[in-house]
């Protein structure tokens, strides 16, 4: 299988830093945003880390088995950044959140830890395939808080997993068939929070992937980028 991608990670108009990270292997068939988290650099780290240690998986893996491999090589980062984050007098925590990719054999695996999201845009429709590790989420799901009023909540930046956040760390996977055509979006929040799933969809509907990539990145930049912003978007040919 054959991709077209587009990635991009932007600093954003508010944050001295990018915290993101970005990962682009399509002879591995295999991407990645992460958001890190911990200020001071720390986040820079974490993401770097997650990434890094993504972009030395195997190739030519299944796409079930690649994520497994992704999964230890996140437990490993996970227990890297605990000890990290215990050096220092106060213990803090150094954390990132992931996303990631593996396509091959005709399916797709993605695996997850935080808040950045994956969608999928198939036979002109979108759909969100990751479920956000995050407290609005949890209330969501109790039915306390309606998924129109998420992105005004107080807390709707607190995420209840990431890498480097709990002794035991727990990566979520989902998949299935990849059909030619497929597009998949990987982001984290400093474009899901400002971009709705509709108008990516509308932007890849009307454009190609990298007219699309600068149209969403500028659109974001245009609502004030608070966040940094960073994704990738890949097209099964
Ligand atoms: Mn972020």
């Amino acid at each position: 299988m054959g991709f077209d991608c587009a990635i991009r990670t932007h600093v954003g108009l508010k944050r001295k830093l990018n915290e993101d990270s970005v990962l682009g292997l399509p002879d591995k068939a295999l991407w990645a945003v992460a958001d890190g988290m911990g200020g001071h650099e720390a986040g820079e780290v974490a993401s770097a880390k997650v990434v890094e240690a993504l972009s030395e998986l195997p190739d030519g893996q299944h796409p079930e088995q690649q994520a497994g491999l992704a999964v230890k090589a996140l437990t490993r980062v996970n227990q890297e950044l605990i000890d990290l984050g215990h050096e220092g007098i106060e213990h803090k925590t150094i954390g990132s959140t992931v996303v990631g990719l593996s396509i091959g054999d005709g399916q797709y695996r993605c695996f997850w830890a935080g808040d950045s999201r994956a969608y999928r845009i198939r036979d002109g429709g979108i759909v969100q395939i990751t479920r956000d590790h995050s407290l609005v989420q949890d209330l969501i799901a109790a039915k306390m808080l309606e998924p129109e009023d998420a992105e005004s909540h107080p807390n709707a930046n607190v995420i209840t997993r990431a890498v480097g956040a709990a002794e035991e760390l727990k990566v979520d996977t989902v998949g299935g068939v990849a059909f030619h055509g497929d597009i998949f979006v990987l982001g984290s929040d400093g474009l899901t929070r400002l971009v709705s799933q509709i108008e990516i969809l509308a932007a890849l509907y009307s454009k190609p992937i990298e007219d699309a990539a600068d149209a969403l990145l500028a659109k974001v930049l245009e609502r004030g980028a608070p966040d940094n912003v960073s994704f990738v978007i890949v097209r099964v040919q």
